[in-house]
This record gives structure tokens, sequence and C-alpha cells, in this order.
């Protein structure tokens, strides 16, 4: 059962990212307050050439709910978040969530991330624990998913099945440690880099299942740049940790 946001955790504020999701944007935000009618909404938009911002201004005009941040041109999905994040943190949120706007995430899945903070620090959203699910994968899309988060785990030594997802809810306590405005990972990396930063301070970080649906509508934004950056700045703070841990050893210092 969808139960309204834990009071004790505060408002929540959902941030969603977009462009060129005009086709999307409408759908997923009344699908969202159906579900969880208290949730803020913020709209972070990178001047979309089809109107995205535009008519999320609409919405916004017609909806106390729903806010919009407009940003001039399109510098990728980490940028954004940060700027969403820095702005929520301005304001009275007390949990602020990811959530794409394409169906990929379905709002009325957002419950289970909520009712999992009282426990947790950061709520993932994980594809890839049991009742978890990709629906509309391709093969080779769920490969690299799956390999890309094997790696992370493996090169980063942490127990999370799910690392690159980017549906989840923080704390906004957690996120106010994460020194954001370092933060430079641009596509997936972005998720895996707001993690490590979460695991390394020691907050508590739990995973529970979600169905991933493939967009329906709109264009695909994934290319070979993004997972040439996850993989390098991986395996650059793999190498670090490691290195920490060998000096440990000889100096007898965590
Ligand atoms: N503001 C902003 N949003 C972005 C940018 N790139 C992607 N997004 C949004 O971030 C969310 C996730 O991006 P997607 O393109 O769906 O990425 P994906 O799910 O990995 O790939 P596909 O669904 O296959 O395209 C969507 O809501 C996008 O509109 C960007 O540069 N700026
Ligand atoms: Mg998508």
């Amino acid at each position: 059962m969808a139960r309204q946001p834990d009071q004790e955790l505060g408002q929540v504020l959902v941030v969603i990212p977009t462009y060129n999701e005009r086709d999307n944007i409408g759908k997923i935000v009344k699908r969202l307050h159906t579900a969880l009618p208290d949730v803020h909404v913020l709209v972070v938009d990178d001047g979309s050439p089809d109107g995205t911002g535009q008519l999320a201004d609409e919405m916004a005009a017609a909806d106390d709910r729903v806010h919009v941040m407009h940003r001039t041109e399109k510098a990728g999905l980490g940028a954004a978040y940060v700027a969403g994040f820095q702005w929520a943190l301005e304001r009275d949120y007390g949990v602020i969530c990811e959530m794409d706007a394409d169906g990929s995430h379905a709002p009325e899945q957002l419950h289970r991330l909520l009712d999992a903070l009282p426990q947790a620090d950061l709520v993932l959203g994980s594809r890839w624990v049991p009742g978890g699910e990709v629906v509309n994968w391709p093969a080779q899309r769920k490969f690299l998913s799956l390999g890309g988060s094997l790696y992370s785990r493996l090169a980063l030594g942490a127990n999370i099945r799910d690392m690159t997802g980017g549906y989840r809810a923080f704390r906004a306590d957690t996120l106010r440690k994460l020194n954001l405005a370092s933060v430079a990972s641009a596509g997936y990396c972005f998720q895996i880099d707001l993690l490590w930063r979460t695991i390394e301070l020691g907050f508590r970080v739990r995973e529970v299942p979600i169905t991933f649906l493939e967009r329906e509508f709109g264009e695909s934004k994934m290319s070979g740049n993004i997972v040439r950056e996850a993989l390098i700045r991986v395996t650059k703070w793999g190498l670090r940790r490691r290195g920490n841990q060998v000096k440990a050893l000889f100096t007898g210092k965590k």
C-alpha cells in the first residue's frame, strides 16, 4: 500500500532532470502525484529545444507542488542533479529523490524507497536484487549495466548490486555531507560517484527492488563516452582505496 512519506524525515522533493522530455514530463508528474500527493517536484531542464521547460513552467503555475529550474545549456545529468540538490538544500526539504522523466522509474514504486529510508541514509532502487527487474532492455544494455555494477563492486569493494541506477532517495542530511560542489562526473559515473562518497563517509545504504522499464518515447542519450568516463574514474577510486589499504598495513593507521 502506498502511504505518505514518513513524517519524521520531513518534506519529500523529487528532482527530475530533463532534456527533451516534452512527451513524458506531464505524465510522470501526474502519476507521481496520484501515487504520493504530498511530494514536491523540481524539474531541472537544460534548455530543451522541444519546449520541455515551458511545459514545466505551465505545470508549476498550476500546481504549488511543482517547481522548475532552467539552465541554459545541456551540461549532463550529473550537473543538473547537483544544481537541483543545491536548490533543495537551501530549502526545507528532508528527503531528496532522483527520478528519470522517461517513465523508466515507476512513481508508483517510490514508496518502496521512502519506506526504507527510516533505516538508511540513502536508499537505492535496485534492478539487481531479488524482486528487482528490467523490462524492455536489449541484452547488450543489460550486460553493460550488470558488468558496470560488477566492475565497480570489485574495484571499490562495496557490497551493492546496482551501483549505476538513478532511482534514489537521500536524506537531506546525507547529501549535505557529500561535498556536492566537487562532483564533476557527468553520466552514469555521477551515480557511482555519489554512492561511493556516501559509502566512504560510513552512511547506511540500502537497496530495494524496483522494476526498471526502458523508455518508450524520446531519444536515448547513452554513449561510449559515458561508459569510458565511468571506467576511468571507478578504476582511479579503486586504486586509491587499495593504496590507502596498503599504506594502512605499514603505518597501522586507517
Ligand atoms: N537536465 C538534464 N537532464 C538530462 C540530461 N541528460 C539526460 N537527462 C535526463 O536524465 C534522465 C535520464 O536520462 P536518459 O536519457 O533517460 O538516460 P538513460 O535512461 O540512461 O538512457 P535512455 O533512457 O536509454 O535514453 C532523463 O530524465 C533525461 O531527460 C542533461 O544533459 N541535462
Ligand atoms: Mg532513460
